[in-house]
């Protein structure tokens, strides 16, 4: 029997935390717009999720964040001189491409890639595939760096492959895992990749959103699942319902969760959502299907409470469920009871992860879920790997290097910058990882 346990991977949430309303069709995100962000609190609650997961058993370990803002990225867009001259002068010429450079949303790290682990690959070797992020103007800047830490974290080649993201080309936008679920059986040892996707090339028009752009195109879940290695037979392409996109489920995991045997789905997220189950269930025995039903939960009521969003963990005392505060109103608080009255979940609790959810990043947004072997476990640099003490140094991190608050105004602040280089040397230093940026070399 293959010991495959799922490895939690939370990115770090980055000094220049803000709210750019950069994503248009992320509801959160476009309410937001300009709202005072709380970089601190915003490390300080993502950092308590992280802890509430360790304590469960499950093993958790840190992403550290990307460098901002992106300078490259400005200087390609011609602003010339040290970072003070480029921040200032793009502060004045164009705001909004400061506000992209500066941008964390690689803190949802939930798209930083797709996950195929060896069990279920042909050559046997566990892979990332990084999400390319085209859709997204802030989001197209995060994939290269992100596919160089991870090769940076993730070394050992006998055992990763880290591939390049898809190439940037519409035809094959992808926002990784976000659009992904595996199920599994650790009885059986059955599983199934389920790839959703909102274009197609072809699609015809009832199945595209009116209103907010689909995100995941199906060319890139089969690119995905082609680089993986996946055995043939266990991939399931589904169509997201558009009615869902245009309520604002940006992506498929604000209306889809779950773990191994588990899945918990609005009955209004995916096209010919009977014929999936049944796919589903053919592929991966003894499957809990649960659907909620528009009545007892619209699709708007989902996407502003994010209960679909929750974090399954499987852990030695059942599934555990972390969901975010919004889901204790009245509503979303009484499916939830129902889901423990029926024994369909073990245990729940309530997160604070405001500022997280104020861009539109629930507690499944926050982590990229990585099923490993223990051999694969031990290749990790353990240095990554959460423990109490490692909490304490990353809170004290925190709390040395991260402002309070931060207005779109502090975006054009060079002292942000130096900031931000001080805190990511520090926690270079303090996570034991070598040169993780290039300012390090
Ligand atoms: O891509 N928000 C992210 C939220 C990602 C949530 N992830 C998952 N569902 N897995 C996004 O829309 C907001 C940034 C801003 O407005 O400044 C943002 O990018």
């Amino acid at each position: 029997m293959a010991d495959l346990r799922e490895v939690q991977l939370d990115g770090l949430i980055a000094p220049t935390h803000h709210y750019g309303a950069l994503s248009f069709g992320n509801k959160a995100s476009m309410r937001h717009a300009g709202a005072l962000s709380k970089p601190r609190a915003a490390a300080h609650q993502a950092l308590d999720k992280m802890a509430h997961v360790m304590r469960l058993g499950v093993t958790q370990c840190v992403l550290p964040p990307l460098l901002r803002p992106d300078l490259d990225f400005l200087r390609g867009c011609g602003f010339e001189g040290d970072a003070a001259a480029i921040m200032q002068a793009c502060a004045h010429d164009d705001p909004h491409l400061l506000s992209l450079a500066q941008s964390c949303a690689f803190t949802w790290t939930a798209n930083c890639a797709t996950v195929i682990p060896s069990t279920d690959s042909n050559d046997r070797k566990c892979h990332f595939v990084p999400a390319n992020l085209l859709t997204t103007p802030h989001r197209a800047l995060e994939g290269h760096a992100r596919y160089q830490m991870l090769n940076a974290i993730f070394k050992d080649n006998d055992q990763f492959i880290i591939h390049e993201p898809l190439p940037m080309t519409p035809a094959l936008a992808d926002e990784g895992a976000a659009n992904h679920h595996r199920c599994y059986n650790p009885q059986t040892e059955d599983f199934a990749h389920i790839f959703v996707h909102s274009s197609a090339h072809g699609m015809p028009k009832n199945l595209r959103p009116q209103k907010y752009p689909g995100r995941q195109s199906k060319e890139a879940q089969i690119s995905v699942s082609r680089l993986g290695h996946i055995k043939k037979g266990h991939s399931l392409l589904i169509t997201q319902e558009p009615r869902a996109i245009d309520a604002g489920a940006f992506h498929n995991d604000v209306v889809f969760a779950g773990c191994n045997t588990h899945i918990l789905l609005h009955e209004q997220a995916l096209i010919d959502q009977q014929h999936f189950i049944s796919a589903v269930e053919s592929l991966v025995p003894d499957m809990h299907i649960r659907v909620v039903s528009k009545r007892d939960l619209s699709l708007d009521e989902a996407v502003s409470c994010y209960l679909f969003n929750g974090q399954f963990l499987s852990t030695d005392n059942g599934i555990h469920l972390l969901l975010p505060q919004q889901c204790q109103a009245k509503r979303p608080k009484r499916v939830v009871d129902q889901l423990l009255k029926d024994d369909f979940i073990q245990a729940v609790d309530y997160l604070d992860l405001s500022q997280s959810m104020m861009g539109g990043g629930g507690p499944a947004c926050l982590r990229l879920r990585i099923p490993l072997l223990s051999e694969e476990i031990d290749a990790l640099p353990q240095s990554i790997v959460l423990t109490e003490d490692k909490l304490q140094q990353l809170k004290q991190w925190v709390d040395a290097h991260f402002r309070d608050e931060l207005s779109t105004d502090d975006l054009a602040d060079p002292q942000l910058y130096s900031e931000s280089k001080t805190a990511l040397d520090a926690l270079t230093q303090l996570l034991g990882t070598s040169s993780l940026y290039a300012f390090q070399a």
